[in-house]
């Protein structure tokens, strides 16, 4: 895709522009931080002030790539941070085409005086809504979309901080090289990104091998507690309450567990069950076009095709774990 255009009219507007706000999605990934980060830089390079403001901290393993601590969090100070977004002249929405995935910064971006500018390689039909719009969707991470446009504008910019965000986004967003939209530009990409000071072993190692203990020994109770069901096409794990406390772990240590599910051989659809202190959350994930989604929908949940969830009335989870493989029997299995 040609973007020079775009880039274009996206330089000549932060050429004339003093203050600047960047902010992404909630729940950031690897891809939103990274992308933060290296515009940041590179916005700072070209003697710009720079505010990156988010709804939701940054997850701690992406905490490396925030040397300076420069990321605000929206919901501290607040007041000082609406007006951060009222006096920018331009404000750079990365990594999605959503206003409202903005969260809580979302009423005040859209009321904004400002140019806004949406650099994302998300499905979306929003153009209209940004004074420029840059997106491509197939780009493995919106980090390639921001690497062509500093590099147009020039590569100076390119420094290591800029080189190792922009590094770790795409790492990030393509599963480690991995994922289906990975191609050889990508690497060649990252190629570049390496020669400027971005080191694979480190961004790896911070990223993904500083998983806490608790984290690993709830991982083993969790596929302890596998049980395989209609011909092993179906898994279903259980945490409880009480393996928190003996783990020492928090709720959100289970992240990641249904994708442990998903890599064994011959498992369609992968179910996650959770007691909370007050209710049961299930997650639900699935392979091709088993629609997990109608099946969370039934029990007043929701999602994706592929991924969905649901909240249950506290009960016995094993219990609930039968009803479960019952429902799936008449829901799913035709
Ligand atoms: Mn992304």
């Amino acid at each position: 895709m040609n973007y020079k255009k775009t880039f274009k009219q996206i330089i000549n507007l932060i050429s004339k522009s003093k203050n600047i706000v960047l902010t992404t999605h909630l729940i950031p990934d690897g891809d939103a931080i990274g992308c933060e980060l290296a515009f940041y830089h590179y916005l700072k390079a070209k003697g710009k002030k720079v505010n990156i403001i988010n709804h939701s901290t940054t997850p701690d393993n992406y905490k490396f790539l925030d040397t300076r601590k420069v990321i605000k969090l929206f919901r501290e100070n607040k007041e000082k941070n609406i007006k951060l977004i009222e006096k920018a002249d331009l404000i750079f929405l990365l990594d999605t085409n959503e206003y409202d995935r903005t969260k809580g910064l979302s009423e005040y971006i859209t009321k904004a005086q400002s140019k806004k500018i949406c650099i994302d390689h998300h499905l979306g039909n929003n153009g209209k809504l940004f004074d420029v719009y840059l997106s491509d969707t197939e780009v493995p991470a919106t980090a390639i979309l921001l690497y062509k446009l500093i590099k147009f504008d020039n590569e100076k910019y390119i420094n290591k901080n800029v080189a190792v965000n922009l590094y770790a986004g795409i790492m990030t967003d393509t599963g480690s090289f991995r994922f289906p939209r990975t191609t050889a530009e990508t690497f060649i990409i990252c190629a570049d990104l390496v020669k400027k000071g971005a080191d694979p072993v480190a961004i790896y190692e911070e990223t993904y091998n500083k998983l806490k203990k608790e984290k690993i020994k709830l991982l083993g109770k969790f596929i302890d507690s596998l049980t395989f069901h209609n011909n092993n096409s179906l898994a279903i794990g259980v945490i409880t309450q009480q393996d928190l406390k003996n783990y020492n772990a928090e709720v959100h240590d289970i992240e990641g567990f249904s994708t442990v599910i998903m890599s064994i051989e011959g498992i369609k659809v992968g179910i996650v069950i959770v007691e909370m202190k007050n209710d049961i959350k299930c997650s639900f994930r699935s392979k091709g076009n088993i629609n997990v989604r109608n099946f969370a929908k039934y029990f007043g949940g929701g999602g994706h095709k592929n991924a969905a969830g649901a909240t249950f009335p506290l009960q016995n989870p094993h219990h609930l774990k039968n009803k479960l493989i019952k429902y799936y029997n008449k829901l799913l299995v035709k």
